[in-house]
Protein backbone atom coordinates (compact mmCIF):
# COMPACT_ATOMS: atom_id res chain seq x y z
CA UNK A 1 0.00 0.00 0.00
CA UNK A 2 2.91 2.25 0.91
CA UNK A 3 4.17 3.88 -2.49
CA UNK A 4 8.19 4.11 -2.50
CA UNK A 5 7.15 7.52 -2.90
CA UNK A 6 5.08 7.92 0.04
CA UNK A 7 7.53 6.31 2.18
CA UNK A 8 10.34 8.64 1.27
CA UNK A 9 8.10 11.59 2.24
CA UNK A 10 7.11 9.75 5.55
CA UNK A 11 10.67 9.40 6.34
CA UNK A 12 11.75 13.20 5.61
CA UNK A 13 8.45 14.31 7.73
CA UNK A 14 10.01 12.19 10.26
CA UNK A 15 13.76 13.94 10.27
CA UNK A 16 12.20 17.69 9.94
CA UNK A 17 9.43 16.53 13.42
CA UNK A 18 12.74 15.20 15.05
CA UNK A 19 14.56 18.34 14.97
CA UNK A 20 11.17 20.19 16.28
CA UNK A 21 11.10 17.31 19.27
CA UNK A 22 14.46 18.05 20.04
CA UNK A 23 13.99 21.70 20.52
CA UNK A 24 10.52 21.03 22.46
CA UNK A 25 11.72 19.00 25.17
CA UNK A 26 14.66 21.32 25.84
CA UNK A 27 11.83 22.67 27.69
CA UNK A 28 12.32 22.02 30.66
CA UNK A 29 10.44 18.58 31.16
CA UNK A 30 10.72 16.02 33.80
CA UNK A 31 14.47 15.42 35.08
CA UNK A 32 15.79 12.40 32.91
CA UNK A 33 16.40 9.31 34.92
CA UNK A 34 19.88 8.02 35.52
CA UNK A 35 20.38 5.36 32.95
CA UNK A 36 22.86 3.20 34.85
CA UNK A 37 20.95 3.21 37.72
CA UNK A 38 18.48 2.03 35.33
CA UNK A 39 19.98 -0.73 33.64
CA UNK A 40 21.09 -1.94 36.81
CA UNK A 41 17.34 -2.80 37.46
CA UNK A 42 16.53 -4.17 34.37
CA UNK A 43 19.06 -6.57 34.81
CA UNK A 44 18.93 -7.15 38.25
CA UNK A 45 15.35 -8.69 37.21
CA UNK A 46 16.44 -11.38 34.64
CA UNK A 47 18.92 -12.15 37.45
CA UNK A 48 16.00 -12.65 40.46
CA UNK A 49 15.43 -16.20 40.73
CA UNK A 50 12.60 -16.27 43.57
CA UNK A 51 10.48 -13.33 42.04
CA UNK A 52 6.97 -13.45 43.92
CA UNK A 53 5.24 -11.35 41.42
CA UNK A 54 4.18 -13.62 38.87
CA UNK A 55 4.85 -16.76 40.05
CA UNK A 56 3.46 -19.02 38.07
CA UNK A 57 5.27 -21.79 37.99
CA UNK A 58 8.04 -22.87 36.15
CA UNK A 59 9.35 -20.56 33.30
CA UNK A 60 9.25 -21.92 29.97
CA UNK A 61 12.66 -21.42 27.89
CA UNK A 62 11.00 -19.88 24.39
CA UNK A 63 12.71 -20.51 20.87
CA UNK A 64 10.46 -18.91 18.30
CA UNK A 65 7.34 -16.46 18.79
CA UNK A 66 4.61 -18.51 20.79
CA UNK A 67 2.21 -17.80 17.85
CA UNK A 68 4.36 -19.95 15.52
CA UNK A 69 2.32 -22.86 17.26
CA UNK A 70 -0.81 -23.19 15.88
CA UNK A 71 -3.76 -22.58 18.06
CA UNK A 72 -4.30 -26.17 19.55
CA UNK A 73 -7.22 -28.25 17.65
CA UNK A 74 -9.22 -28.56 20.82
CA UNK A 75 -10.33 -24.98 20.68
CA UNK A 76 -12.22 -25.17 17.24
CA UNK A 77 -15.67 -25.39 16.89
CA UNK A 78 -15.87 -27.97 13.39
CA UNK A 79 -18.87 -28.23 11.73
CA UNK A 80 -21.15 -25.39 10.92
CA UNK A 81 -23.89 -26.57 13.66
CA UNK A 82 -21.30 -27.44 16.39
CA UNK A 83 -22.29 -25.43 19.31
CA UNK A 84 -19.73 -23.89 22.36
CA UNK A 85 -19.83 -25.82 25.44
CA UNK A 86 -18.23 -23.37 27.63
CA UNK A 87 -17.65 -19.97 27.33
CA UNK A 88 -15.26 -17.22 29.07
CA UNK A 89 -16.58 -14.29 31.12
CA UNK A 90 -16.21 -11.72 28.21
CA UNK A 91 -17.50 -8.98 26.47
CA UNK A 92 -17.04 -6.87 23.46
CA UNK A 93 -16.71 -3.57 24.30
CA UNK A 94 -17.02 -0.39 22.16
CA UNK A 95 -16.27 3.56 23.39
CA UNK A 96 -18.26 5.46 21.19
CA UNK A 97 -20.11 8.55 20.45
CA UNK A 98 -23.54 8.38 18.91
CA UNK A 99 -22.59 9.78 15.94
CA UNK A 100 -20.77 6.77 15.35
CA UNK A 101 -23.83 4.73 14.75
CA UNK A 102 -22.70 3.91 11.04
CA UNK A 103 -19.58 2.90 11.68
CA UNK A 104 -20.18 0.98 14.51
CA UNK A 105 -22.91 -0.83 12.40
CA UNK A 106 -20.57 -1.34 10.09
CA UNK A 107 -17.69 -3.18 12.48
CA UNK A 108 -20.64 -5.05 14.68
CA UNK A 109 -22.25 -6.60 11.50
CA UNK A 110 -19.19 -8.14 10.49
CA UNK A 111 -18.03 -9.00 14.68
CA UNK A 112 -21.17 -10.73 14.70
CA UNK A 113 -21.10 -12.88 10.79
CA UNK A 114 -17.30 -13.71 11.15
CA UNK A 115 -17.30 -14.72 14.82
CA UNK A 116 -19.99 -13.88 17.06
CA UNK A 117 -22.86 -15.14 15.88
CA UNK A 118 -21.69 -18.58 16.59
CA UNK A 119 -20.33 -18.07 19.90
CA UNK A 120 -23.09 -15.43 21.40
CA UNK A 121 -21.08 -12.92 23.47
CA UNK A 122 -22.61 -9.81 25.15
CA UNK A 123 -21.71 -6.02 23.98
CA UNK A 124 -20.46 -2.96 26.19
CA UNK A 125 -20.94 0.55 24.81
CA UNK A 126 -19.77 3.21 26.77
CA UNK A 127 -20.10 6.85 26.47
CA UNK A 128 -19.54 10.01 28.26
CA UNK A 129 -23.23 11.10 26.92
CA UNK A 130 -26.31 9.38 27.15
CA UNK A 131 -26.71 7.05 24.23
CA UNK A 132 -29.44 8.24 21.85
CA UNK A 133 -32.48 5.89 21.76
CA UNK A 134 -31.75 5.51 18.10
CA UNK A 135 -28.77 4.34 18.77
CA UNK A 136 -29.25 2.25 21.64
CA UNK A 137 -32.57 0.31 19.20
CA UNK A 138 -30.14 0.20 15.95
CA UNK A 139 -26.90 -1.46 17.64
CA UNK A 140 -29.32 -4.04 19.75
CA UNK A 141 -31.28 -5.10 16.68
CA UNK A 142 -27.86 -6.24 15.31
CA UNK A 143 -27.87 -9.14 17.58
CA UNK A 144 -28.98 -11.99 19.83
CA UNK A 145 -27.26 -11.26 22.79
CA UNK A 146 -27.41 -8.87 25.73
CA UNK A 147 -26.10 -5.40 24.73
CA UNK A 148 -25.58 -2.43 27.62
CA UNK A 149 -25.20 0.75 27.33
CA UNK A 150 -23.27 2.85 30.30
CA UNK A 151 -22.53 6.41 30.93
CA UNK A 152 -18.95 7.29 31.71
CA UNK A 153 -18.68 9.10 34.92
CA UNK A 154 -17.73 12.65 34.89
CA UNK A 155 -14.19 12.66 36.36
CA UNK A 156 -13.10 9.41 34.20
CA UNK A 157 -13.75 11.55 31.34
CA UNK A 158 -13.27 15.32 31.52
CA UNK A 159 -9.74 17.14 32.16
CA UNK A 160 -9.01 16.80 36.06
CA UNK A 161 -8.88 20.33 37.62
CA UNK A 162 -5.36 20.64 38.76
CA UNK A 163 -4.43 20.74 34.93
CA UNK A 164 -2.78 23.72 34.42
CA UNK A 165 -4.46 24.78 31.41
CA UNK A 166 -2.36 27.69 30.54
CA UNK A 167 0.03 25.25 29.72
CA UNK A 168 -1.81 22.46 28.38
CA UNK A 169 -3.09 25.11 25.50
CA UNK A 170 0.16 26.34 24.98
CA UNK A 171 1.44 22.61 24.40
CA UNK A 172 -1.81 21.94 22.16
CA UNK A 173 -0.95 24.95 20.04
CA UNK A 174 2.56 23.94 19.51
CA UNK A 175 1.14 20.46 17.93
CA UNK A 176 -1.51 22.52 15.61
CA UNK A 177 1.82 24.66 14.27
CA UNK A 178 3.80 20.85 13.94
CA UNK A 179 0.65 19.13 12.00
CA UNK A 180 0.46 16.75 15.19
CA UNK A 181 -2.53 14.83 14.16
CA UNK A 182 -5.20 15.09 16.92
CA UNK A 183 -2.46 17.39 18.49
CA UNK A 184 -5.32 20.29 18.96
CA UNK A 185 -7.95 18.06 20.32
CA UNK A 186 -8.80 17.87 24.16
CA UNK A 187 -12.13 14.95 23.60
CA UNK A 188 -9.29 13.20 22.17
CA UNK A 189 -7.47 12.98 24.95
CA UNK A 190 -9.87 12.45 27.19
CA UNK A 191 -10.52 9.32 25.14
CA UNK A 192 -6.65 8.37 25.57
CA UNK A 193 -6.75 8.88 29.02
CA UNK A 194 -10.02 7.01 29.20
CA UNK A 195 -9.16 3.84 27.33
CA UNK A 196 -5.78 3.96 29.66
CA UNK A 197 -7.08 4.26 32.66
CA UNK A 198 -11.20 3.95 33.31
CA UNK A 199 -12.50 1.80 30.73
CA UNK A 200 -11.64 -1.24 32.85
CA UNK A 201 -13.30 -0.05 35.64
CA UNK A 202 -17.05 0.81 34.71
CA UNK A 203 -19.26 -1.30 36.40
CA UNK A 204 -20.53 -2.34 33.59
CA UNK A 205 -17.39 -4.31 32.80
CA UNK A 206 -17.37 -5.49 36.67
CA UNK A 207 -18.65 -9.53 35.97
CA UNK A 208 -16.54 -9.71 32.45
CA UNK A 209 -12.82 -10.90 33.12
CA UNK A 210 -11.83 -10.63 29.53
CA UNK A 211 -12.86 -7.96 26.33
CA UNK A 212 -12.32 -7.45 23.00
CA UNK A 213 -12.05 -3.38 21.98
CA UNK A 214 -14.42 -2.76 18.97
CA UNK A 215 -14.00 0.50 17.01
CA UNK A 216 -16.14 2.40 14.51
CA UNK A 217 -15.33 1.53 10.92
CA UNK A 218 -12.96 -1.25 11.22
CA UNK A 219 -13.18 -4.40 8.83
CA UNK A 220 -12.56 -8.12 10.26
CA UNK A 221 -11.81 -10.13 7.17
CA UNK A 222 -11.65 -13.67 8.53
CA UNK A 223 -13.84 -16.70 9.91
CA UNK A 224 -13.08 -16.91 13.35
CA UNK A 225 -13.88 -20.75 14.44
CA UNK A 226 -12.53 -20.15 18.00
CA UNK A 227 -13.56 -18.73 21.12
CA UNK A 228 -10.64 -15.92 21.99
CA UNK A 229 -11.38 -15.29 24.94
CA UNK A 230 -11.29 -19.08 26.26
CA UNK A 231 -7.85 -19.31 24.46
CA UNK A 232 -6.43 -16.32 26.18
CA UNK A 233 -8.13 -17.79 29.23
CA UNK A 234 -6.72 -21.35 28.92
CA UNK A 235 -3.20 -20.29 27.91
CA UNK A 236 -2.83 -17.82 30.56
CA UNK A 237 -3.02 -14.85 28.10
CA UNK A 238 -3.25 -11.48 28.79
CA UNK A 239 -2.75 -9.52 26.06
CA UNK A 240 -3.36 -10.05 22.38
CA UNK A 241 -2.57 -8.01 19.37
CA UNK A 242 -2.57 -7.63 15.18
CA UNK A 243 -0.45 -4.78 14.69
CA UNK A 244 2.23 -2.76 16.14
CA UNK A 245 4.04 0.19 14.82
CA UNK A 246 5.84 3.12 16.35
CA UNK A 247 3.82 5.91 17.79
CA UNK A 248 4.48 9.48 17.08
CA UNK A 249 7.34 11.18 19.07
CA UNK A 250 6.09 14.04 19.58
CA UNK A 251 2.85 12.98 21.14
CA UNK A 252 5.34 11.13 24.32
CA UNK A 253 7.99 13.67 24.81
CA UNK A 254 8.28 12.98 28.49
CA UNK A 255 6.76 9.36 28.64
CA UNK A 256 10.00 7.03 28.96
CA UNK A 257 11.15 9.46 31.29
CA UNK A 258 8.20 8.77 33.54
CA UNK A 259 7.67 5.32 32.86
CA UNK A 260 11.66 4.86 33.61
CA UNK A 261 11.07 7.13 37.69
CA UNK A 262 8.17 4.33 37.86
CA UNK A 263 10.30 1.53 37.32
CA UNK A 264 13.08 3.20 39.44
CA UNK A 265 10.80 3.57 42.33
CA UNK A 266 8.60 0.48 42.00
CA UNK A 267 11.18 -2.40 40.79
CA UNK A 268 8.77 -5.01 42.66
CA UNK A 269 6.02 -4.92 39.82
CA UNK A 270 7.95 -5.45 36.94
CA UNK A 271 7.70 -8.90 36.03
CA UNK A 272 10.63 -11.30 35.44
CA UNK A 273 10.47 -12.30 31.65
CA UNK A 274 9.01 -9.40 30.73
CA UNK A 275 8.35 -7.84 27.05
CA UNK A 276 10.95 -5.07 27.58
CA UNK A 277 12.80 -5.48 24.58
CA UNK A 278 9.82 -4.96 22.79
CA UNK A 279 9.92 -0.88 24.22
CA UNK A 280 13.70 -0.84 23.91
CA UNK A 281 16.79 -1.58 21.33
CA UNK A 282 18.70 -0.22 24.34
CA UNK A 283 17.98 -2.27 27.69
CA UNK A 284 15.33 0.25 28.69
CA UNK A 285 17.71 3.42 28.31
CA UNK A 286 15.51 4.89 25.57
CA UNK A 287 11.51 4.25 24.15
CA UNK A 288 11.73 2.86 20.22
CA UNK A 289 7.72 3.46 20.71
CA UNK A 290 6.78 0.61 19.45
CA UNK A 291 3.52 0.15 20.29
CA UNK A 292 0.69 -2.35 19.99
CA UNK A 293 -1.87 -0.61 17.86
CA UNK A 294 -4.92 -0.71 20.80
CA UNK A 295 -7.96 0.08 18.46
CA UNK A 296 -7.59 -3.79 18.27
CA UNK A 297 -7.23 -5.23 21.80
CA UNK A 298 -8.13 -8.40 23.26
CA UNK A 299 -7.18 -8.77 26.81
CA UNK A 300 -7.79 -9.47 30.52
CA UNK A 301 -9.35 -7.05 31.93
CA UNK A 302 -7.73 -8.12 35.59
CA UNK A 303 -4.24 -6.95 34.04
CA UNK A 304 -5.33 -3.73 33.94
CA UNK A 305 -7.14 -3.62 37.57
CA UNK A 306 -4.31 -5.56 39.31
CA UNK A 307 -1.98 -3.13 41.87
CA UNK A 308 0.63 -2.51 39.26
CA UNK A 309 -1.00 -1.27 36.26
CA UNK A 310 -3.09 0.99 38.69
CA UNK A 311 -0.19 2.28 40.56
CA UNK A 312 1.74 2.68 36.86
CA UNK A 313 -1.45 4.52 35.69
CA UNK A 314 -1.67 6.48 38.45
CA UNK A 315 1.62 7.72 38.28
CA UNK A 316 1.49 8.80 34.61
CA UNK A 317 -1.59 10.41 35.26
CA UNK A 318 -0.11 12.26 38.31
CA UNK A 319 3.00 13.71 35.70
CA UNK A 320 -0.62 15.42 33.35
CA UNK A 321 0.94 14.13 30.09
CA UNK A 322 -2.24 12.92 28.58
CA UNK A 323 -2.96 16.69 28.64
CA UNK A 324 0.40 18.53 28.35
CA UNK A 325 1.56 15.60 25.85
CA UNK A 326 -0.91 13.77 24.28
CA UNK A 327 0.16 10.23 25.47
CA UNK A 328 -2.33 7.75 23.71
CA UNK A 329 -3.72 4.63 25.08
CA UNK A 330 -1.84 2.37 22.72
CA UNK A 331 1.95 2.83 24.37
CA UNK A 332 0.62 3.15 27.71
CA UNK A 333 -1.38 -0.23 27.45
CA UNK A 334 1.91 -1.66 25.32
CA UNK A 335 4.37 -0.38 28.31
CA UNK A 336 1.87 -1.97 30.74
CA UNK A 337 1.63 -5.43 29.19
CA UNK A 338 5.25 -5.34 28.47
CA UNK A 339 6.24 -5.03 32.09
CA UNK A 340 3.08 -6.00 34.14
CA UNK A 341 2.69 -9.67 31.64
CA UNK A 342 5.02 -12.00 31.03
CA UNK A 343 6.31 -12.00 27.49
CA UNK A 344 4.84 -15.56 26.21
CA UNK A 345 1.25 -13.53 28.29
CA UNK A 346 0.99 -11.05 24.80
CA UNK A 347 -0.38 -12.87 21.98
CA UNK A 348 -0.22 -11.93 18.28
CA UNK A 349 -3.49 -13.36 16.80
CA UNK A 350 -2.46 -13.79 13.10
CA UNK A 351 -5.06 -15.36 12.35
CA UNK A 352 -7.37 -12.34 12.88
CA UNK A 353 -7.63 -10.00 9.57
CA UNK A 354 -8.39 -6.82 11.05
CA UNK A 355 -8.56 -3.41 9.27
CA UNK A 356 -8.47 0.02 10.76
CA UNK A 357 -7.42 2.83 8.55
CA UNK A 358 -5.22 2.97 6.94
CA UNK A 359 -3.61 -0.58 7.82
CA UNK A 360 -3.88 -3.60 7.92
CA UNK A 361 -3.14 -7.23 9.15
CA UNK A 362 -4.04 -9.97 6.26
CA UNK A 363 -3.31 -12.96 7.50
CA UNK A 364 -1.40 -15.52 5.32
CA UNK A 365 -1.32 -19.06 3.80
CA UNK A 366 -2.24 -20.98 4.91
CA UNK A 367 -4.75 -19.10 7.80
CA UNK A 368 -5.84 -16.85 4.53
CA UNK A 369 -7.62 -20.12 3.08
CA UNK A 370 -8.58 -21.60 5.98
CA UNK A 371 -9.90 -18.79 7.54
CA UNK A 372 -11.83 -17.89 4.22
CA UNK A 373 -9.89 -13.90 4.91
CA UNK A 374 -11.80 -11.36 2.62
CA UNK A 375 -8.53 -9.11 2.18
CA UNK A 376 -5.42 -8.47 -0.18
CA UNK A 377 -2.74 -10.70 1.67
CA UNK A 378 -0.02 -8.82 -0.21
CA UNK A 379 -1.81 -5.81 2.02
CA UNK A 380 -0.61 -6.65 4.99
CA UNK A 381 1.19 -4.65 7.89
CA UNK A 382 3.52 -6.99 9.20
CA UNK A 383 5.80 -6.91 5.92
CA UNK A 384 5.97 -2.94 5.88
CA UNK A 385 9.20 -1.74 6.84
CA UNK A 386 7.75 0.45 9.99
CA UNK A 387 6.12 -3.12 11.62
CA UNK A 388 7.32 -3.72 15.28
CA UNK A 389 6.33 -7.32 14.92
CA UNK A 390 10.25 -8.05 14.62
CA UNK A 391 10.47 -6.73 17.87
CA UNK A 392 7.85 -8.94 19.04
CA UNK A 393 9.64 -11.97 17.27
CA UNK A 394 13.19 -11.06 18.92
CA UNK A 395 12.70 -11.24 22.56
CA UNK A 396 11.75 -15.06 21.97
CA UNK A 397 14.90 -15.87 20.52
N1 LIG B 1 -17.87 8.63 23.62
C1 LIG B 1 -16.83 9.08 22.93
N2 LIG B 1 -16.09 8.23 22.23
C2 LIG B 1 -15.03 8.69 21.55
C3 LIG B 1 -14.67 10.07 21.53
N3 LIG B 1 -13.57 10.21 20.76
C4 LIG B 1 -13.25 8.99 20.31
N4 LIG B 1 -14.13 8.06 20.78
C5 LIG B 1 -14.07 6.61 20.56
O1 LIG B 1 -12.80 6.19 20.96
C6 LIG B 1 -12.23 5.28 20.05
C7 LIG B 1 -10.98 5.87 19.42
O2 LIG B 1 -11.28 7.07 18.77
P1 LIG B 1 -10.92 7.33 17.25
O3 LIG B 1 -11.50 8.64 16.87
O4 LIG B 1 -11.29 6.14 16.44
O5 LIG B 1 -9.35 7.48 17.35
P2 LIG B 1 -8.23 6.83 16.45
O6 LIG B 1 -8.55 5.39 16.21
O7 LIG B 1 -6.93 7.16 17.08
O8 LIG B 1 -8.29 7.68 15.14
P3 LIG B 1 -9.13 7.45 13.77
O9 LIG B 1 -8.07 7.33 12.75
O10 LIG B 1 -9.93 8.72 13.67
O11 LIG B 1 -9.98 6.23 13.92
C8 LIG B 1 -13.32 4.96 19.05
O12 LIG B 1 -14.01 3.81 19.54
C9 LIG B 1 -14.21 6.20 19.10
O13 LIG B 1 -15.53 5.87 18.78
C10 LIG B 1 -15.50 10.97 22.29
O14 LIG B 1 -15.26 12.17 22.36
N5 LIG B 1 -16.56 10.42 22.97
C1 LIG C 1 -13.04 -30.11 16.58
O1 LIG C 1 -12.04 -31.07 16.23
C2 LIG C 1 -10.96 -31.19 17.13
C3 LIG C 1 -9.95 -32.16 16.55
O2 LIG C 1 -10.57 -33.31 16.09
C4 LIG C 1 -11.45 -31.58 18.52
O3 LIG C 1 -10.39 -31.64 19.42
C5 LIG C 1 -12.48 -30.57 18.99
O4 LIG C 1 -13.02 -30.94 20.22
C6 LIG C 1 -13.61 -30.42 17.96
N1 LIG C 1 -14.55 -29.40 18.39
C7 LIG C 1 -15.79 -29.67 18.78
C8 LIG C 1 -16.60 -28.53 19.26
O5 LIG C 1 -16.26 -30.78 18.77
MG1 LIG D 1 -10.30 4.65 15.40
Amino acid sequence: MMTKTRYIFVALAILISLHYILSFSHEGYGKATSFDNLKAQWEGFRGQKDTTVNADGPVKVWHEPPYKTPVPEKYFLNGTFDKPTRRASAAIVSLARNGDLNGIIRSMTQMEEKFNHRFGYPYVFLNEEPFSEEFKRSVSGLTNNLVEFGLIPHDHWFQPDWIDEEKATKNRQWMIDNNVIYGGSVPYRNMCRFNSGFFFRHPLLDKYRYYWRMEPDVRYFCTLSYDPFLFMQDEGKKYGFTISLPEYGETITTLWDAVKEFVRDHPEHVVKDNAMGFLSDDNGDSYNRCHFWSNFEIGDLDLWRGDAYMKFFDYLDSKGGFYYERWGDAPVHSIGAALFARKDQIHFFEDVGYRHEPFQHCPQEPLHSQNHCSCDAKENFDREGWSCLNRYDRIFT
